[in-house]
């Protein structure tokens, strides 16, 4: 049972006077159609305001690797627990070891530190520590990532990894009123046959997951290799993802479209190298689930000042803002949105708007709940003061 964070009649009963309501339901032309009048005074939203909005608004989040919410003090916990030996001294050491250069470098601290991870009770520990601060972060609705390959090639049953996760997320829904949904994630380092005994191995539990993506080393590793695991997932009904476009070139996120027919493309952000693909997206409203933060962490871009997501949404494509690996890249999704915005003076409140959104658009829910979160992140951006 999914019980809304805000109560929407509540909600409603604020909408200021004066204030049309907004047809709700949403609206697929959203990312097509900047132009869109809603009743929203946005150029008005002044930005200590706007950032503030940022923070309290209803939010889905739709890339988060749970393995990458692992924040140090809880590692450090669980190898003493479980007898686990790491390669670092303590957890100010560990965090020494965050200094990236690129995604393999990263990959390399990230997998050493999903070692400590042996028993249900450690996988629901770690994801009901990530419910806990989604939530801080009015956040009512996440789709974690899981790389069950990570825990597998250790010896940890696959049972132990779904049972631990689901555990976490019906609690999740329960006590914190989070609607929460997991993908599993295909290692794509590892071979096409690993990925599909790592599939046939899930399918006792299929009714725990609603899709299949795909993470990892990317460089090297082009979509194409998983053709078959992804047909497969999709004949089981499973939604598909796959990150495309990080460290990989255009030709990436074409491959994941056409050959592994993905409903979402994960980062996506060198799209913007390949013009004809981007009026692709833009046409297809095909999400993009951009991570600022990481991609700052692991070199994609300089700085925050110089991500491209204003030419993303110039570009009419239906881009979402989200956390990736939050206990390595320095921060949960909402400082993703803020510190954007303080980095990004160009983007307005129509973009934070759009943002916020686009997330509810792109996430596998049904119309009902797109139409429920959209009418709560209306009422929150009507209510604002100047
Ligand atoms: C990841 Cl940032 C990123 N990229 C690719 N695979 C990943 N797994 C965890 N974080
Ligand atoms: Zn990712």
């Amino acid at each position: 049972m999914q019980k809304p964070r805000i109560d929407s009649r509540r909600a409603r009963e604020s909408f200021p006077a004066g204030v049309r309501r907004l047809k709700v339901g949403p609206n697929p032309d959203l990312c097509l159609d900047p132009a869109m009048t809603l009743p929203i005074d946005f150029p008005h939203i002044s930005r200590p305001h706007l950032l503030q909005l940022l923070r309290d608004a209803p939010k889905a989040e739709l890339h988060i690797h749970i393995e990458g919410s692992l924040e140090p003090e809880l590692i450090f916990e669980l190898a003493r627990r479980n007898g686990v030996a790491l390669p670092y001294a303590s957890v100010d050491a560990l965090r020494q070891a965050y200094a990236f250069t690129n995604l393999q470098s990263f990959l390399d601290v990230y997998y050493a530190g999903a070692s400590v991870l042996i028993t249900e009770d450690d996988f629901d520990a770690m994801a009901w520590a990530y419910f806990r601060r989604a939530a801080h972060d009015n956040v009512v609705h996440t789709e974690i990532f899981f790389d069950p390959q990570t825990h597998t090639a250790r010896g940890i049953d696959m049972g132990v990894v779904i049972r631990g996760l689901d555990r976490a997320a019906r609690r999740a829904e329960s006590e914190l009123g989070l609607s929460v949904r997991l993908i599993l994630c295909f290692l794509r380092h590892l071979s096409e046959d690993d990925a599909l005994a790592t599939l046939a191995a899930a399918m006792p539990y299929r009714d725990r997951f609603i899709g299949v993506g795909l993470d990892s080393s990317e460089m090297g590793h082009p979509p194409g290799k998983f053709e078959r695991v992804f047909a497969r997932a999709r004949e089981a009904g499973l939604h598909l993802v796959a990150h495309a476009g990080e460290e990989g070139p255009p030709a990436y996120i074409r491959a994941a479209l056409d050959v592994l027919k993905v409903q979402r493309i994960d980062h996506g952000v060198r799209c913007v190298e390949d013009p004809e693909l981007v009026a692709r997206l833009a046409r297809e409203r095909m999400p993009l689930t951009v991570c600022p933060l990481s991609n700052v962490k692991l070199r994609v871009f300089d700085g925050l000042d110089r991500h491209n997501i204003p030419a993303l949404l110039a570009a009419g494509l239906c881009v979402t803002v989200n956390s990736d690996d939050p206990a390595y890249f320095g921060g949960y999704v909402n400082d993703n949105f803020v510190q954007l915005f303080e980095s990004l003076p160009q983007l307005t409140a129509r973009d934070a708007y759009a943002l916020l959104r686009n997330s509810f658009d792109a996430a596998f829910v049904d119309d009902e709940d797109k139409a429920l979160w959209t009418e709560e992140l209306d009422s929150v951006f009507a209510a604002h003061e100047p």
